[in-house]
């Protein structure tokens, strides 16, 4: 029996890596036993055939995804930040920021923002500067990088610190890019990987944890095609928007919804500028949804 931490799976089969960094391919006892990118497991080596993941340890959290069929999908766990990425192009919504940012919060998982190809975006005609104001207080870390330049890289790698890490954003914002480039600067082979995450177009299909020197694993999802974080319920919303939560409780009524009722604490603290208006109005866009779903 040896401990080992899923960095990928493939079907039926799962990639784990034992505590000596060494990868075995496993299939799981039974369907019961799904683990997912970033879960430790126990696992049972086996001379003539695949290793067996035996069981899989308890969670700190979960990332969670909502499929074509309206089903809940587990894509990573144990992650410790959430890194967002935008670029110049896809076009982007702040709404869609917010979102993951809940997820965030939700997971009890640090956030970082990672605005990518710097280069274009004069060209877009990107508020970098209302980007900044809007999130620098609720991110841990707000970066600007070029995967194509290599334009931010180091200082990317320096808010890994040492963690599990998931990029999250739309698909083709540049995700694979940014993991290339931290690969690449760190001498470390690319070939494996390109099997891996560049199988036709560019679309990464399945999650995938890769090691970044001293700076812990990175986990490279899915684009959003496939990953957007649903809030289940208002009360999800609310608790998902960090600054509001030390107004929470402070409204006449305690089951106040912060959108039209009375002496809301929440709407008094947007009128003082303390919590931004921008953000409000997604809050009410995000309720909307859940009372439309
Ligand atoms: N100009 C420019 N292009 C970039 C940059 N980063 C990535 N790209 C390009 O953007 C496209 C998408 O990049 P990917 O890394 O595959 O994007 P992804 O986020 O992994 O996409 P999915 O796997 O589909 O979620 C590719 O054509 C990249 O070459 C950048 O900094 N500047
Ligand atoms: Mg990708
Ligand atoms: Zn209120």
């Amino acid at each position: 029996m040896y401990l080992a931490h899923v960095i990928a799976r493939q079907g039926k089969t799962f990639i784990v890596e034992d505590e000596h960094g060494e990868q075995h391919a496993c299939h799981a006892r039974s369907k019961s036993v799904d683990a997912v990118c970033g879960d430790n497991v126990e696992c049972e080596a086996k001379d003539q055939s695949k290793d067996v993941i035996e069981k899989i340890c308890e969670r700190k959290n979960q990332i969670t995804r909502i499929d074509n069929f309206k089903r809940e999908k587990t894509i990573a766990a144990n992650v410790d930040h959430i890194i967002i990425v935008v670029a110049a192009t896809p076009e982007f919504s702040t709404l869609l920021i917010d979102k993951y940012l809940a997820c965030a919060q939700l997971n009890n998982c640090k956030a970082t923002l990672v605005i990518n190809k710097a280069e274009m975006l004069n060209d877009n005609n990107i508020d970098i500067t209302k980007l900044e104001n809007t999130y620098k207080d609720l991110v841990e870390h707000l970066i600007i990088t070029s995967a194509k330049l290599g334009y931010g890289i180091q200082t990317l790698r320096l808010a890994l610190s040492n963690e599990t890490s998931i990029l999250v954003g739309q698909s083709g914002v540049g995700k694979s890019s940014l993991i290339n480039r931290l690969l690449n600067n760190n001498n470390i082979r690319v070939g494996e990987l390109s099997e891996n995450i560049q199988q036709g177009k560019h679309t990464t299909s399945n999650a995938f944890a890769h090691n970044i020197n001293n700076s812990g694993k990175l986990i490279d999802s899915p684009g959003v095609r496939t990953f957007m974080p649903i809030f289940k319920d208002v009360k999800q919303v609310m608790l998902g928007y960090s600054e509001f939560l030390s107004h929470l409780g402070n409204c006449k009524f305690s089951d106040c919804q912060h959108i039209n009722e009375p002496h809301c604490a929440i709407k008094t603290a947007v009128e003082k500028n303390i919590i931004q208006s921008e953000r409000y109005a997604s809050y009410l866009e995000n309720i909307q949804e859940v009372s439309n779903t």
